[in-house]
């Protein structure tokens, strides 16, 4: 097994028995909300995957190790700790060999599953092609990622600081699926409406199982996207957030945020100024993701 991989006792013993299991990302703890929210939804999600039958496996970098299974005072520390990396794929060699903290993006995320073992990860949101990409090539590096990795995401979607057609565009051309549940409009995260049709629709769970299976089985390499649309409750109307993107992005502009800070400063900024109404929403709707992601890992073992 690759030295720079530690695997919680837990997460092995599932691995071993074929028990499913949940991948979970951990930049969503350090850059993707404030503390003391942050660690209590990383455990409220921990505990929504067992509650459906899976194992969780949070995933960090920890002492030059890139860590499969956190224990709970691990998960406090990226939740409090100010100064953690924020690790996309390029980060992993110079984190690891620092031994620093390092809390992974979808694409390390992915990677370290993939690397364990693990098939099937659930997040919030994805990274993807930013507005105004076309002028600065903003690209998440977890797009490229999908192209390879044979792990699939469950996700709320695309969010709207993201240019949703062109993310749609570019996931395309790199032969990824991307199904939505139960609906035929791709969602945008906070609302269940993108004006984007989804490219697939299917709508239960063991069709979805098939299908990642049928994918892998043909060779075809890489990750399905599944959008799973936030429960109706907590829908944000797109015009209101559209308002707080605007104020997000002209603040990123006139702070002149770049390259990596982009994404966790446009993130900061809504949930300040929406008064934590987006907040409650990210919240439920990763926990929803949770719930989904463990029923296909449950599906996929049988
Ligand atoms: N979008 C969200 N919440 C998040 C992120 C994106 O709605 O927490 C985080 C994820 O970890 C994602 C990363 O992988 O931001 C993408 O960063 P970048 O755009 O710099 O690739
Ligand atoms: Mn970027």
């Amino acid at each position: 097994m690759n030295s720079f991989l530690k695997i919680s006792p837990e997460v092995a013993n599932a691995l071993n028995n074929n028990l499913p299991i949940v991948a979970l990302e951990s930049t969503i703890i350090s850059h993707g909300m404030p503390y003391p929210k942050n660690v209590e939804t990383a455990l409220a999600v921990e505990q929504t995957v067992k509650n459906n039958g899976a194992v969780p496996a949070t995933i960090a970098i920890i002492n030059g190790k890139c860590c499969v299974g956190l224990s709970n005072q691990e998960i406090e520390i990226f939740g409090k700790e100010k100064n953690v990396w924020k690790v996309s794929l390029r980060d992993m060699p110079y984190v690891v060999s620092q031994k620093i903290y390092g809390a992974t993006t979808v694409a390390a995320t992915m990677r370290i599953a993939a690397m364990a073992g693990i098939k099937i990860f659930a997040t919030g949101g994805i990274g993807g092609v930013h507005r105004n990409a076309e002028n600065t090539m903003d690209i998440s590096a977890d797009l490229t990622e999908m192209e390879n990795t044979n792990v699939a995401i469950i996700s709320a979607g695309v969010k709207s600081i993201l240019d949703i057609g062109l993310t749609l565009e570019y996931i395309e051309t790199k032969g990824i699926p991307v199904i939505t549940i139960g609906q035929d409009e791709f969602p945008s995260f906070y609302s269940s409406k993108s004006g984007f049709t989804s490219p697939l629709r299917i709508d239960t769970i063991s069709e979805i199982a098939e299908l990642l299976k049928a994918k892998w089985a043909l060779g075809l390499n890489g990750s399905v996207l599944i959008a799973n649309p936030l429960p109706k409750q907590y829908e944000v109307a797109n015009d209101i957030i559209e308002k707080y993107i605007q104020q997000a992005l002209e603040a990123a502009k006139e702070k002149n945020i770049k390259g990596k800070n982009v994404t966790p400063f446009l993130l900061e900024h809504i949930a300040t100024h929406t008064h934590g109404e987006s907040l409650e929403a990210n919240i439920a709707l990763i926990k929803h993701n949770a719930e989904i992601a463990s029923k296909i890992a449950v599906s996929l073992t049988k």
